[in-house]
């Protein structure tokens, strides 16, 4: 088996969309709940979780992670808000530069604490150019990352910063409205994105039906991460499953 982004990749070239399954690692203050989205994850045939959050009110990350890959037979990614929310327990890191805003602790900082920590810990990170796009309101990634979102209707900037991202040797670009956001990134957007560069395109926040998930994965994006709508409706992780993977 290859590392995770071989696989992603892998998915990409053969035009097979693939589903990643967000979860808020604060929700491993309850177990019972943590262990049934994992298993509905993986009935679901989601191909990742993602395990991260840009704020957590528990402690418990690292026992988080580890219950997550005990329950699932799927890769864990994580999706760290912060150097923080490294574990051993995971398969992998998006090793994220936050390359639409102008934060140099988020462009650099933080990964230069933490790059000692991923070798350490034999975790495979993956070079991830993470594009916060606005979304109507400001959002707690927005707000905790002190940034300005890509504005939602500005595909050109958009094309331009992962065109840079991927001329700097960024291997994936993750576009995001932020979680539970009231709109999806524009699928024009992504659309532009993937004229300009050619690598796999992950796209979260607000995707809760069936529609967008297909009219995101017809723009061009690779990878869709959900996490609110499927704490709010278990169920619809099976509907989503099925519209991405088709
Ligand atoms: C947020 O992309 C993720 O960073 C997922 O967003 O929780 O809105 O699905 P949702």
């Amino acid at each position: 088996m290859g590392t995770v982004l071989q696989t992603i990749e892998a998915a990409k070239g053969s035009g097979r969309k693939q589903l990643a399954v967000l979860i808020d690692p604060d929700m491993g203050a309850d177990q019972a709940l943590l262990e049934r989205t994992v298993q509905n994850a993986c009935m679901a045939k989601a191909d990742m979780i993602f395990v991260g959050g840009s704020l957590l009110t528990t402690a418990a990350f690292d026992h988080c992670v580890e219950l997550v890959k005990r329950w699932s037979d799927r890769p864990v990614v994580l999706f760290p808000g912060s150097p923080a929310q490294l574990s051993r327990h995971a398969d992998a890191v998006l090793f994220l530069s936050l390359i639409s805003g102008r934060n140099p602790e988020l462009l650099i900082g933080h990964h230069v604490t933490a790059a000692p920590t991923v070798r350490a810990m034999g975790l495979e990170a993956i070079p991830t150019g993470y594009m916060l796009v606005d979304n109507g309101r400001p959002t707690t990634v927005s707000y905790v990352s002190q940034t300005l979102p890509i504005p939602h209707d500005k595909p050109g900037i958009a094309a331009c910063t992962a065109l840079a991202g991927e001329l700097l040797g960024l291997r994936t670009i993750y576009m995001d409205t932020g979680s539970g956001a009231q709109r999806t990134v524009h699928p024009a957007m992504v659309a532009a994105v993937r004229q300009a560069v050619d690598l796999p395109i992950i796209v979260g926040g607000g995707i809760r039906d069936t529609a967008s998930a297909r009219s995101l994965c017809e723009a061009g994006a690779d990878v869709l991460v959900i996490g609110t709508a499927f704490e709010e409706d278990p169920e619809r992780i099976f509907h989503m499953s099925e519209a991405i993977h088709g």
